[in-house]
C-alpha cells in the first residue's frame, strides 16, 4: 500500500504549496512526536500513576490532573531546544515560557491546551491535545513578550489536535486544508488515513451541554428548542445530540460526519463571554472547521476575527455545520 507518513505529506505540502518551511516542519512533526507519548502515557492508565489530581490548580483555577502536567511538560521538553520556537503558551502556565538564552530561537509561537477535556481522563473517554501556532509579529530577532500572542486566529499559520481515542489521531492543517493521521504504535508513525476532511453544510446532530439551558440566553434558547421540536417543529426534521464534554472528541466527530457544536456564554457567569478558550481552544478548532468548509462564530462574528486582549481570555462557541452556524448567529 503507498502509504504516506506525516513527513512524507509534509514535505509534498511544501513542495507544491510552500506552505511548510523546515522550521515549521520541524515543529510540526515534533509536536506530532509528543502527541504519540502522551498518547501512550494516557493508554497506560491506572498502570501508572498517572491518573487522580495533581494538587495543584491552573491559571483557570481548575484542579489540574496529573497528565495535564505530564502532558505540558512533555510539550516544553521536546520543543525547548529545536530552534523553531521563540515561546510557548499553554492552558496550564499563567504566562508564556520563553526560549532560555542557552537555546536558538526561531519566529514561530506555540500555544497549546495540553489536554483537553481532562475531567474526561479517569472515566476513560477519549482526550486530546490541541495545538496553534502564529508568527512573530515582525521577523526581527527581537524577543518574544506575552503581548506576540495576543494575534487574530486568522494569522495562524497552522493549526490541530491529537485526538485520544480506541485509535490516537492527528488532524492538521497548514492553510491548504484539513488532514487526518492515525498512530500506527508499533512504529510511532503517522500515517495519512484522511487527506481532505469537510464539514458538512447540513445537519442532524448537534452538541451543547443540555444541563445549562436555563442559563442559556434567548437566542440560543429559541435556536435549540427549534431542534428539539424536530419534524412538526419550524426546522421540519428531527435531530440527534452528542455531548462528549472534550471539545477534541466533539469537534473530530464534526470533521469526520458533521454536525454543530456549541458552547455559549451563559448568566451563570455573566462577566465571562465562554467557557472555552480562544487562543489555545477556539482559535486551531475554528482554524481547522474553516479550513474544512464550516463555520465558527462567536454568535456575534467569526471567531478567527476578534482581536485577542488576554492570553487566557474566553469566547463563546458555534462551530461546524454553514447552515447551522449562519442560523443561530443569526438569531444573535
Ligand atoms: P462542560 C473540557 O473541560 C472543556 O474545556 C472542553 O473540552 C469541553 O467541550 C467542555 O470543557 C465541557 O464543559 O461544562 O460540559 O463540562
Amino acid at each position: 500500500m503507498n502509504r504516506i507518513s506525516l513527513t512524507r505529506h509534509l514535505v509534498e505540502v511544501h513542495r507544491s504549496k510552500g506552505l511548510v518551511p523546515t522550521a515549521l516542519q520541524q515543529l510540526l512533526e515534533t509536536v506530532a512526536q509528543t502527541c504519540a507519548q502522551i498518547s501512550q502515557a494516557v493508554g497506560r492508565g491506572a498502570l501508572s500513576d498517572v491518573l487522580g489530581e495533581a494538587g495543584s490548580d491552573n491559571v483557570q483555577g481548575e484542579h489540574q490532573k496529573k497528565l495535564d502536567i505530564i502532558a505540558n511538560d512533555a510539550l516544553l521538553d521536546a520543543n525547548v531546544w529545536g530552534g523553531s520556537l521563540a515561546a510557548m503558551a499553554s492552558e496550564e502556565m499563567d504566562h508564556p515560557f520563553f526560549i532560555p538564552n542557552h537555546y536558538p530561537t526561531g519566529d514561530y509561537l506555540l500555544l497549546f491546551d495540553p489536554l483537553d477535556g481532562s475531567s474526561n481522563i479517569d472515566v476513560n473517554v477519549s482526550i486530546g491535545t490541541i495545538f496553534s501556532v502564529l508568527r512573530m509579529p515582525e521577523h526581527d530577532q527581537r524577543a518574544a513578550t506575552e503581548k506576540d500572542f495576543l494575534q487574530c486566529g486568522r494569522r495562524q499559520i497552522a493549526a490541530g489536535y491529537a485526538v485520544y481515542g480506541p485509535s490516537t489521531m492527528l488532524v492538521l492543517s497548514v492553510g491548504d486544508g484539513v488532514a487526518a493521521f492515525t498512530l500506527e504504535r508499533e512504529t510511532g508513525t503517522w500515517w495519512l488515513t484522511e487527506a481532505q476532511m469537510s464539514v458538512p453544510s447540513e445537519t442532524r446532530e448537534y452538541a451543547i451541554n443540555a444541563s445549562n439551558a436555563r442559563h442559556w440566553e434567548a437566542p440560543v434558547k429559541r435556536y435549540v428548542d427549534e431542534l428539539l421540536a424536530g419534524a412538526s417543529g419550524p426546522r421540519g426534521k428531527d435531530f440527534n445530540t452528542r455531548w462528549v464534554a472534550s471539545m477534541v472528541a466533539d469537534v473530530h466527530r464534526i470533521l469526520v460526519r458533521g454536525g454543530v457544536f456549541m458552547y455559549p456564554r451563559d448568566a451563570r457567569e455573566p462577566g465571562k463571554p465562554g467557557k472555552l478558550r480562544l487562543l489555545y481552544e477556539a482559535n486551531p478548532m475554528s482554524f481547522l472547521i474553516e479550513q474544512a468548509g464550516g463555520m465558527a462564530t462567536d454568535g456575534h462574528g467569526a471567531i478567527l476575527d476578534i482581536e485577542p486582549t488576554g492570553l487566557h481570555q474566553r469566547v463563546a462557541v458555534f462551530l461546524g455545520a454553514r447552515t447551522e452556524v449562519e442560523l443561530v448567529t443569526s438569531y444573535h
